[in-house]
């Protein structure tokens, strides 16, 4: 039996129908969750978490971005569970995600995509130790129950605004907007979905987005 380390990232998470919509989606491929915990991630366990990537220029905006806001952390557990969950989630980068997989559906842009999922056997095993010892991660009976209650909580409703935040974030790199209305626009939609999310957290995640638009406008 295999097991992935499967985060909902705080573009995800703040977002609370995607959440919800997210963990439905993979609940119904019958991977089962054996720990589930809402937490914000300390910069240290993020840094630690991304450690392969320390040498890419990404690296110190990936940390302040899941580090931004609050996180879902899993473990899911099922035959072959750590390639199903990545084809649901489906490409790293957004815009090459298939328009029906999770990441096509909810994810914002590039590598605001709405979650990270263990990539191999060995990494599952070694994420799992670090979110264990480093994250507070803890198995335990009910995990599961609490993600139905989680689903049951956030899914209703109409809107998950990706459609109005891509929008916003497309066309400021291709306007080369870095003005405050960009960041105003993030904060406002972002907000839309966000019970029990402090602000200060949604402008935290709206600040690491339009950190991002501002790089991509920088390259181009
Ligand atoms: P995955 O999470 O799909 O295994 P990795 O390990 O290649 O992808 O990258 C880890 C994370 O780094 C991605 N989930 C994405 O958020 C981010 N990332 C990857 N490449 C870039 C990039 N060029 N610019 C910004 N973020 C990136």
């Amino acid at each position: 039996m295999e097991r992935s380390l499967v985060i909902i990232k705080p573009d995800g998470t703040i977002r609370r129908r995607v959440s919800a919509l997210v963990l439905k989606a993979l609940l119904d491929k019958g991977y089962k969750i054996r720990a589930f915990r809402e937490m914000k991630v300390p910069k240290s366990l993020a840094k630690l978490h991304y450690a392969v990537h320390k040498e890419k220029p990404f690296f110190p905006w990936l940390v302040d971005f899941i580090s931004s806001a609050p996180v879902l952390t899993m473990i899911f557990e099922g035959p072959n569970v750590i390639q199903g969950v990545r084809d649901t989630l489906g490409a790293t980068f957004v815009q090459k995600a298939d328009p029906t997989s999770l990441r096509g559906k909810y994810g914002i842009w590039a590598g605001v995509n709405i979650a990270h999922a263990s990539d191999a056997p060995e990494t599952a095993e070694k994420e799992i130790e670090l979110w264990t010892w480093e994250g507070g991660l803890v198995e335990s009976s009910d995990a599961e129950e609490q993600a139905r209650e989680y689903i049951e909580k956030y899914s209703s409703g109409e809107a998950d605004y990706t459609m109005e935040i891509r929008s916003v974030v497309k066309k400021a790199i291709e306007n080369h907007d870095t003005s405050d209305n960009v960041l105003q626009s993030l904060i406002q939609l972002l907000g839309k979905d966000s019970k029990g999310i402090a602000a200060e957290e949604i402008n935290a995640l709206a600040l690491a987005i339009f950190d991002f638009v501002k790089e991509e406008v920088g390259k181009s």
